[in-house]
Order: C-alpha cells, then sequence, then structure tokens
C-alpha cells in the first residue's frame, strides 16, 4: 500500500471512530414526486391486458418503461426523488368492480405485475433515476394481502379471524381496513416475510421506503422494521392518515424518519385553496417543536387519497390561481414537499377514482396549465436554490392579531443566512407597514427586494424601523433579509 493510501485510510478509520452514532438517513432538502405507475405514462402497450381508459376503476396502462421515459420530464420539473405507489404483483380479478391498478391488493410482494412490466423494467427504472441524480421511493403494504390473493387461502393461520378482531381492544390494528385480509404480523412467518419484502426492494437498489396504513399495523413489528430499515440506511416515511403534529413527533420518535403531515395538507385545503384564515396554518406551524426531525417530515397539498388540491374551488380559473398560490406556499415550509403527478398543472377530481385520473404532459396541456407548472417548477427551483428554503429552521413572526388571518410570516433560516416567508390570503394586492420590534425582527435598512420566486410582484424593504410589503392577493412570496 502506497503512503498516501495508508494515511488517508488511517484518518477515514479515525473519522470513523470519532463518530459516535451514524448519522440517520435524511430527505431533509429533497423534493419528492408522487407517481400512480398506472395512470402515469404507457411506455408498453403489450401489457395492457384489460385497459379501459374510459372506466376510472379499471387498469389505464401506465408501467415502468413509461415512467422511466418520463425521468426526465420529473427532473425538470425540479424534483429529486419518485415515490411509485405499490408496483408489485395484484390480485388478477376485480374486487368491487374495481381492478387492482393502484397497487394496494398485492398477490405476491416480490414480484412485479405484468401490467407494470417486469423486475427487470423495476431494475431499469432504479439504474436510470439513480444515473440522473435521483432517489426511488417504494411503496411498502405491510397491513394485507389484496381481498383475492391466493396466500389468504393458502396460509389462513397469516390472517386475523373475525373472533380476533370482535375480541381486539385495538380494532385498528386486529380488524380489516376495509375488509382487507389482516395479516397478523405477531405470526413470525409473517413477520419473517414482510421484513424480508424490506430487504428484497433495498437489495434492488430502493432508497427509501413508504409504509402504508400504519395505524393498523402491530406496534412491536413496525418497531423492529424500522430498526432493520434504519440500520440498514433507508429513509422510512409513514402513512398515518390524518395524522396531526402529535402523531408525527409520535412515531418519529419510535423510529420513523418521517410520516405524512396531515393536519397541514387540511389546513392549507382550508386556508389556501378555500378562502379561510390563515391562522388554520399558523396553528399547526406552531407546534412544529414538537417535532423530532421537523426538517424530514413530508409536506403536501394533495394525495391519491384524498380530492384534487384544485378540486377545493368550483371554479377552474380560481383552483388554478390558488394552486400556484399552493405550491408557493409549500416550498416556503420546512420538510419535504411532495407533489402529487399532475398538481404541477392543478388537475381536478373529486374523491378516488376521480383523483386519480390520467396524468397529461406537455403536448396535451392547455396554456393555463402551463403557467400553473412554470409556477411550480419556478417555485421548486427558488427553494433549491435557497439554502435557508431547503434546510432552515422555522421561526412564526407574530403579526399584529387583526392581520392573522390573511397574512402569515415567518422566517427560514440557516448559516447565518435568513429568508422571510409572507402568505397573503387577502382578495386585494395590499402594502403592510409592520413594526420590526411588534414582530419580534431585527433587520438593518434594506433597500426594495423582489421575491425569490420568478414571475412574481412581490415586494419588501426595511427602513427606519418598519418592513413594508406590498403583496398580490392570494399569493406567497419569499425575500431575503439582510
Ligand atoms: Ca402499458
Ligand atoms: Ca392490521
Amino acid at each position: 500500500m502506497r503512503p498516501s493510501l495508508v494515511l488517508a485510510a488511517f484518518l477515514a478509520s479515525a473519522a470513523a471512530s470519532a463518530q459516535t452514532t451514524p448519522a440517520l438517513p435524511s430527505f431533509e432538502g429533497q423534493i419528492i414526486y408522487q407517481v400512480m405507475p398506472d395512470r402515469f405514462a404507457d411506455g408498453d402497450p403489450g401489457n395492457n391486458q384489460g385497459v379501459n381508459l374510459a372506466d376510472p376503476r379499471a387498469w389505464h396502462g401506465g408501467d415502468l418503461r413509461g415512467l422511466t421515459g418520463k425521468l426526465n420530464y420529473i427532473q425538470k420539473l425540479g424534483a429529486t426523488a419518485v415515490w411509485m405507489t405499490p408496483v408489485y404483483q395484484q390480485q388478477s380479478v376485480n374486487s368491487f368492480a374495481t381492478a387492482a391498478y393502484h397497487g394496494y391488493w398485492p398477490a405476491d410482494f416480490r414480484a412485479v405485475d405484468g401490467h407494470f412490466g417486469t423486475l427487470a423494467d423495476f431494475d431499469a427504472f432504479v439504474k436510470a433515476a439513480h444515473g440522473a441524480g435521483m432517489k426511488v421511493v417504494l411503496d411498502q403494504v405491510i397491513n394485507h394481502y389484496g381481498y383475492e390473493a391466493a396466500a389468504v387461502k393458502l396460509r389462513p393461520g397469516w390472517f386475523t379471524t373475525d373472533a380476533e378482531c370482535q375480541a381486539s381492544t385495538d380494532k385498528d390494528v386486529d380488524c380489516p381496513l376495509a375488509g382487507l385480509p389482516n395479516l397478523k404480523q405477531s405470526v413470525p412467518q409473517v413477520r419473517e416475510q414482510l421484513i424480508g419484502n424490506a430487504d428484497f426492494w433495498r437489495a434492488r437498489g430502493v432508497d427509501a421506503l413508504r409504509y402504508d396504513a400504519i395505524k393498523h399495523v402491530e406496534r412491536p413489528f413496525l418497531k423492529e422494521l424500522l430498526a432493520r430499515d434504519r440500520a440498514a440506511g433507508s429513509w422510512t416515511l409513514g402513512e398515518w392518515f390524518d395524522a396531526d403534529t402529535g402523531t408525527v413527533a409520535e412515531w418519529q420518535k419510535a423510529g420513523f424518519d418521517s410520516l405524512f403531515l396531515f393536519s397541514l395538507q387540511a389546513a392549507m385545503k382550508d386556508s389556501v385553496m378555500g378562502g379561510q384564515g390563515l391562522d388554520r396554518v399558523r396553528t399547526v406551524l406552531s407546534r412544529q417543536g414538537e417535532l423530532v426531525r421537523p426538517g424530514d417530515v413530508a409536506l403536501f397539498l394533495d394525495n391519491h387519497d384524498v380530492p384534487r388540491f384544485a378540486q377545493g374551488s368550483l371554479f377552474e380559473d380560481v383552483g388554478r390561481e390558488r394552486t400556484k398560490y399552493g405550491l408557493r406556499a409549500l416550498m416556503t415550509l420546512r420538510g419535504v414537499p411532495v407533489i402529487w403527478q399532475g398538481t404541477e398543472i392543478a388537475q381536478r377530481g373529486g374523491a378516488d377514482p376521480d383523483n386519480r385520473r390520467q396524468m397529461r404532459f406537455e403536448d396535451q396541456w392547455t396554456p393555463e396549465e402551463r403557467a400553473v407548472y412554470e409556477v411550480a417548477r419556478g417555485a421548486i427551483a427558488a427553494r433549491k436554490a435557497s439554502p435557508a428554503l431547503s434546510r432552515g429552521t422555522l421561526t412564526l413572526v407574530p403579526v399584529p392579531l387583526a392581520l392573522e388571518s390573511q397574512l402569515l410570516l415567518f422566517t427560514r433560516t440557516v448559516d447565518g443566512q435568513r429568508v422571510l416567508a409572507a402568505w397573503h390570503g387577502g382578495k386585494e394586492r395590499r402594502t403592510y407597514s409592520l413594526k420590526l420590534s411588534g414582530l419580534g425582527l431585527k433587520a438593518a435598512d434594506l433597500a426594495t427586494v423582489t421575491s425569490l420566486f420568478a414571475g412574481q410582484n412581490a415586494r419588501a424593504s426595511v427602513r427606519g424601523g418598519y418592513l413594508h410589503l406590498s403583496l398580490p392577493a392570494q399569493d406567497a412570496a419569499a425575500f431575503t433579509l439582510p
């Protein structure tokens, strides 16, 4: 070994021993794009068995090859990671007149459903994503099999019985979710199977695992699973439907790196899209101190289980304008933004399956949809270019009581850089002059600056102890502060 290599090896081992605890897997600074592969892009018409685009409950033909072909689109939007809903082998028949296109009715957790392609197609996707510098988040079902999966009849001992459900004191966990065959994680073979599933996909290069329906999964098993994921370096994201800050904090303490903050999604739907007071959002943010790792919490405007964000307005033009506001607002927050396919063009849709309409790409967009996309792309770019927006701490700035429903201010700070986020819910453009001392802010005089978000007429200045803000109606802006 050459002396330089000996020295390098020595320094590496010294660094390793100096580090008392290994760094936790983190997605802070990432932007996740959520895809439902069946509804995204069809790259292989040869696997379109049973496809019917006119039926929202049928397969639509999207697949892994199509997704790989659209990586460039996702990357151009600015996302750094892709979360795909499950692609493994599904039950082959319909239940409730619905096909298993969504991926949540698994039959074999270690095979790719023929509609999505093959394991080789999966590997090719992971390779292409990594080649583009992007991370892969795989959806994992750990609570149930599909209604008609063969395993249900083959291995009855793996599932809870009606009597066990009725006798249980924790019905969320021990009773079927939507009637789905409920796995008993206290059975050792079930545990082995589920933990082996995570290992299987991890070995194929998956960077992170999004665990479905964790509210319904046995707790000791979840902790065992999470400990293994953490030791293997996989980032874990839990879906506890309707989770508020307290639930997210509890499960971050128990070993999850992240959960979706549903309470913030609900507040943004009401305030940003619904035009109700911004104090709803402020109330959620005021609890961020409870979070163990606020920078890793997953933040979203909508997903495949709730009505589309833009659907919150009866009027398509209003839905589009407020989606622009929502996307910019999302990019000012601390956490990991998750964008569900189509939200970047303000796609509409009510409850499932209407919220899972076919994705539409550039050549199908109207000029109005393109305008929403440009705002999304610009807001993501601004966040990525700003260390404070990407990774800074968040400090709420108190505004006068009379303004609380229409003005939300907070700062994001990292490494001495500070950005002021200003959300304005008012229906008219407005200029605010606020005394710095009343806001608890200290800032040197600042000649007028414009928002970090391109194409937005928003300005800020500081003079004589006052912060002056000139803000467009129903929009969120971000300003670099001295
Ligand atoms: Ca196809
Ligand atoms: Ca369960």
